[in-house]
């Protein structure tokens, strides 16, 4: 999966809060690993995102779900004076923005970031001449830092679609491919390619065996496929490349035949709206993942999982307004 990325856009007149926002959150996850005050600054950005007028007190924000006193604090700050003391002085932190830049490297997380720093590793320049710090995953994310950064524009990815769906189709016409990820939620631009796989022959319960391995080598074969990252039975995580494109990020997972739509809801995402979906789908007394949707009993034990035919289903089960991929960006 790609790093997190900011919600701002152009034409979002509250941009600039967003902004500051996302930049706490990824300070939040990278330097001080506080998961839930990340989920807090991104979900306030992506409600003031989504907000159709210009923001003009924290007051006002703090009307807004999502938004507490903490950050409408903030907002009145960067009203008044422009920016944020908190940001600055992480900017002016060496040690802080030494670990945010080591964790934009595909495979370094924060702790391993952080253990870096602490070893004196400060810069990409630095990484690169200590290599025998990194596992093989990491020095593919280095060799390929500044293109992994670049994002994909939609045509190329409707492009490796194509190569990705022939070459499955030469192995087995049954097999069904879906990209997901932001290219499924119409982005024009995005970070990896997420493909998920399915093929009839293989449901839950089944050992996948080698089915994966052989479609990446097929990948491989035809000159798509140009690393490996890592190699699971249902879990392929590597790199593409189109001619003399840049190198991208491309995760392919597989997927049982009967969990492939709550699979391809999750991986499509956005994360933030998958939260606001299991939300509804607990309140509503179910539990949804991204394998299974079952009723929660009295008990609050799991039942079996219902039979999903569409994500359509998924969204009736519980209730749901159907929203397509193009809405769920949030
Ligand atoms: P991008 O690659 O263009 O940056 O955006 P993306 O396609 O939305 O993000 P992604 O990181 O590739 O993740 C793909 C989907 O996986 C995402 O849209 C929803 C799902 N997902 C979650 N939770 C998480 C999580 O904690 N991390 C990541 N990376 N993905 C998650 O529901
Ligand atoms: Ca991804
Ligand atoms: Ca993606």
């Amino acid at each position: 999966m790609s790093k997190r990325k900011n919600p701002s856009s152009s034409e979002n007149v509250n941009h600039d809060f967003c902004e500051f926002l996302s930049e706490l959150a990824e300070y939040e996850k990278n330097v001080n690993r506080n998961i839930y005050k990340y989920n807090a600054y991104r979900k306030a950005a992506s409600v003031l995102a989504a907000h159709p007028t210009r923001i003009k007190s924290g007051k006002e924000a703090r009307a807004l779900n999502g938004v507490g006193d903490k950050i409408s604090k903030k907002i009145d700050e960067f009203l008044q004076t422009g920016k944020l003391q908190k940001l600055e002085n992480i900017h002016n932190d060496a040690s802080s923005t030494a670990i945010n830049l080591l964790t934009r490297v595909s495979g370094i997380g924060p702790a391993k970031a952080r253990q870096l720093v602490e070893a004196g590793v400060q810069s990409i320049e630095d990484l690169r001449k200590n290599t025998d710090k990194l596992n093989h995953h990491q020095l593919v994310g280095l060799k390929h830092f500044d293109d992994f950064e670049k994002k994909i524009p939609r045509d190329e990815i409707e492009e490796i679609e194509k190569i990705l769906k022939a070459q499955l189709h030469n192995l087995s016409p049954e097999y069904e491919v879906t990209i997901c990820g932001s290219y499924r939620r119409g982005k024009p631009e995005s970070g990896d390619i997420d493909a998920l796989l399915t093929h009839p022959s293989y449901i839950s319960g089944d050992n996948p065996k080698n089915r994966l391995e052989t479609v990446v080598e097929a990948l491989e074969r035809c000159g798509l496929v140009t690393e490996r990252l890592s190699l699971g039975s249902t879990k392929f995580m590597g790199a593409c490349q189109l001619k003399n494109l840049p190198t991208r990020r491309l995760d392919i997972r597989l997927t049982p035949h009967d969990q492939y739509h709550c699979s391809v809801l999750y991986f499509t995402g956005s994360d933030l709206f998958n939260k606001d979906m299991r939300a509804h789908a607990l309140e509503a007394g179910f539990t949804l993942n991204e394998y299974t949707l079952r009723p929660v009993g009295s008990t609050g034990v799991p039942g079996e999982p219902l039979p999903i035919t569409c994500e359509e289903d998924i969204f009736d089960f519980i209730n749901f307004p159907y929203k397509t991929p193009n809405e769920r960006s949030k």
